[in-house]
């Protein structure tokens, strides 16, 4: 973590590109829709931008099932527009990371297609098929073992054309490759990765990344879960037995591929859950497998523990220790490591983690982002949380497009009724914590139908998924832009201070809490690299005054960033979701 580089101290932006900006008026986001928007990307001052699949698709999951690694969806536009956009996009200094998805492809890919086609076919292998474990009475086939799906249910799907199940640990359309085949390797490299390097593409966030290698003969999981005919296959398929070995050869992939560029490429694993030991070595500069990782210890606080959309209260010490585990690991190591509070599969940060109420959403949303980049590791900024997006309000369940809600509901539906206690729970839940929070049409401004998602309208032509109403309360760019005081404008500051004390706020160690156990207050310190400067973080995460301390009454506190005036950065009282930054001298 000594070394600094690029992609360390950038701030990446992830785009979705359904739902960014509209050019042809299709009601879909697409990639002349971002280049158009490159200007805004400039303006908040991020470095790179990380755009969801964008690759051609069934979209049974929004393009994480894909059916050509080398081509561009149409509705997205074609291979010479992204070739396009990734050329003006570094004609102004912004570095393109894309999605790798590489666990699965989708059952329309033409090598899913030939493996299907019959037993003997010479792709067979490159999928995981099995005979069913027997018959039920009434001649349905028993799956091989007792693995669910992310997305609920079984994780093995029944072929009916050569009588044999496929594993899927995602959705039905999701077929997993088997890994342990190097030509399955090769070909993934080649095609979803090297097609891609050759274009010209910085790095890769890879999807999934901790699910590559199953371990042999696939054995039952533990029950955890003994209401439900399935269990979460856990570490029959986490971080398994040859998945370093898998990531080493990936990364040695890039590294010829990209020669003489090699040390500029930079990945970022989803690897979700881990051991200290794993994490380590996944990250580590010198095992050279992924840059960074992913971790998911603070999104999943209050998650179900079988049943994610089954929410639990959680207090502010559980949340502090998960965003902890982000980056504690790495300290003073030659691993590294990310913060983010967002992505395609969250709902809305100052929902979840703040108070979306309009008396305090703005304050809370610029809390939230002094946090972030006070913390050390590589930023994410998910588009839509620089205006300090919430969630999608009154929504009913017809409204949301995720395969994992509708999957899940089914799966309800059938086992306790539409009308059950379980339903109105999971409707909760979903309130709370559907994907689809996230995956709304930016808001542009709120002087057009639709927020001026769309550039041109076609009649009859609507966004492909609900709008969230919250653009015509002054939540969309343009309004923000005009508003000195705004969500965004705060971003644009804190990401310029990042940028401004980057020894200690990008790359500082040796983070210390001070008062965990304080229910509203995250308080904490660290030192930049060298040790000679030491940054205090007083954050108040409730909706009341609140007295903090000086950790060391001896020094003197000057505060440099916050959310409120820092004129009366003296007094020991924080105000309402108010947060500063402090320099120890
Ligand atoms: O997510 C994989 C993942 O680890 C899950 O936790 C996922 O977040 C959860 O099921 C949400 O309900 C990745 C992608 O980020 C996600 O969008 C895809 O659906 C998934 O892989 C399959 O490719």
């Amino acid at each position: 973590s000594a070394i600094d580089k690029w992609w360390k101290e950038a701030t990446v932006y992830q785009i979705y590109p359904a739902s960014f900006y509209d050019s042809n008026g299709d009601g879909w986001g697409d990639l002349p829709g971002i280049t158009a928007k490159l200007p805004y990307l400039k303006q908040l001052g991020v470095d790179a931008v990380w755009i969801c699949p964008f690759y051609d698709s069934p979209q049974q999951d929004m393009g994480y099932d894909i059916s050509d690694y080398e081509k561009v969806w149409p509705r997205y536009g074609t291979n010479e527009d992204c070739f396009r956009l990734i050329s003006e996009a570094h004609a102004v200094g912004i570095r393109v990371v894309v999605d790798l998805v590489i666990n699965h492809c989708s059952s329309e890919h033409a090598w899913f297609r030939e493996s299907r086609s019959s037993k003997t076919s010479a792709k067979r292998d490159w999928f995981i098929w099995r005979p069913a474990k027997g018959f039920t009475a009434d001649g349905k086939p028993i799956p091989p073992n007792n693995w669910s799906s992310f997305f609920g249910g079984s994780a093995w799907e029944w072929d009916e054309h050569t009588q044999e199940f496929y594993l899927r640990l995602f959705a039905s359309g999701q077929p997993d490759f088997n890994w342990e085949l190097s030509e399955v390797r090769e070909a993934i490299y080649e095609s979803a990765a090297g097609f891609w390097l050759d274009h010209g593409v910085d790095g890769f966030r890879i999807d999934t990344a901790g699910l590559y290698s199953k371990i042999e003969g696939l054995p039952d999981a533990e029950v955890r879960d003994a209401t439900n005919d399935h269990q979460h296959p856990g570490h029959n398929t986490q971080n398994g037995p040859r998945i370093h070995e898998f990531h080493k050869e990936m990364r040695a992939f890039f590294d010829k591929r990209t020669a003489g560029r090699a040390d500029e490429i930079f990945t970022v694993g989803e690897v979700g859950k881990c051991d200290m030991a794993g994490l380590l070595q996944y990250t580590s500069e010198q095992e050279r497998e992924m840059s960074q990782l992913f971790n998911f210890a603070h999104t999943e606080c209050g998650l179900g523990t079988h049943f994610r959309y089954h929410v639990q209260p959680f207090t502010l010490k559980q949340w502090k220790l998960g965003i902890a585990a982000s980056f504690l690991f790495a300290n003073r190591t030659d691993s590294w490591s990310t913060v983010y509070l967002e992505n395609h599969d969250q709902p809305r940060s100052v929902t979840r983690f703040g108070d979306d109420s309009p008396e305090w959403r703005q304050v809370s949303a610029k809390l939230l982002a002094i946090l972030e980049v006070a913390l050390t590791g590589t930023l994410y900024v998910y588009q839509g949380q620089e205006l300090g997006q919430i969630n999608n309000h009154g929504w009913t369940l017809d409204q949301y497009q995720d395969v994992d809600m509708i999957t899940h509901r089914n799966i309800i539906a059938k086992r306790y009724g539409e009308d059950s206690v379980e339903m109105a729970k999971f409707a909760q839940g979903i309130a709370l914590l559907s994907r689809d929070h996230s995956r709304t049409p930016f808001p542009w401004t709120s002087r057009e139908p639709d927020a001026g998602f769309s550039a041109v309208r076609q009649s009859g032509v609507k966004p492909w998924i609900s709008m969230n109403d919250s653009f015509r309360d002054g939540i969309n760019a343009e309004d923000e832009l005009n508003d000195p005081n705004s969500v965004f404008h705060f971003w644009r500051a804190a990401l310029r201070i990042r940028k401004q004390h980057k020894d200690v706020l990008v790359y500082g160690q040796d983070f210390e809490f001070v008062d965990l156990n304080n229910p509203d207050l995250f308080m904490f310190t660290k030192k930049s690299r060298d040790g000679a400067k030491t940054l205090f973080a007083a954050l108040n995460f409730s909706s009341e005054d609140r007295e903090f301390p000086h950790p060391n009454e001896d020094a003197t506190y000057k505060a440099f960033f916050g959310n409120y005036d820092l004129g009366s950065a003296e007094e020991r009282i924080l105000r309402p979701w108010e947060g500063r930054l402090f320099f120890v001298e």
